[in-house]
């Protein structure tokens, strides 16, 4: 067997397997970046239903507020957003907190989910005694395949190096 036979077989099936690999990377990528979830959030005296939300890093979630009995808020921590909302209104109104901006009247709040973890609301308006405890949780779990397609994808580009200098360094005649 001649030695730039090697060569060539190795570049052909490390060319085959980063192909499938991108295919499937990019498949999975843009599953997820196509997830719209879309969120009621009820809030009332003291609780918001739902209580927790569960999304995937990556999805860009729709949130509409809507205020049952007396105005309350939705401080999402983590995410730099606040809202309140008034009962008997469709539209509600956001805010940046760090930017100091006033809040706006909006039909929905929307933002990508690109933090993993898990993120406390709660009301930012005083409603009444048992206020401080007025809270929700978003839970943001990490795209398993997005990170274990980026890690192989990682490992290859490492690897690609000792795989074609090989010949080049113990080349012999
Ligand atoms: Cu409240």
């Amino acid at each position: 067997m001649r030695l730039s036979q090697i060569p060539k077989y190795l570049l052909v099936s490390v060319l085959l397997v980063v192909g499938g690999l991108g295919g499937l990377v990019s498949a999975h990528l843009g599953r997820a970046a196509a997830h719209e979830r879309s969120f009621t959030i009820t809030a009332h005296k003291y609780a918001y239903d739902p209580p927790v939300l569960r999304v995937i890093r990556g999805d860009r979630l729709h949130i509409r507020l809507v205020a049952k009995d007396v105005t309350h808020g939705f401080y999402l921590e983590g995410y730099n957003l606040d809202a309140k909302a008034r009962p008997e209104n469709p539209t509600f109104w956001a805010r940046h907190p760090s930017e100091q901006q006033d809040y706006k009247e909006v039909e929905e709040i929307s933002f990508v989910a690109n933090r993993t973890g898990k993120f406390r609301y709660r009301c930012s308006i005083t409603c009444g005694y048992m206020h401080p405890f007025m809270q929700g949780e978003l839970i943001v779990s990490p795209n398993y395949l997005y990170s274990a397609a980026v890690g192989v994808a990682l490992a290859l580009a490492l690897a690609m190096p000792l795989i074609f200098g090989r010949p080049a360094a113990g080349g012999q005649s």
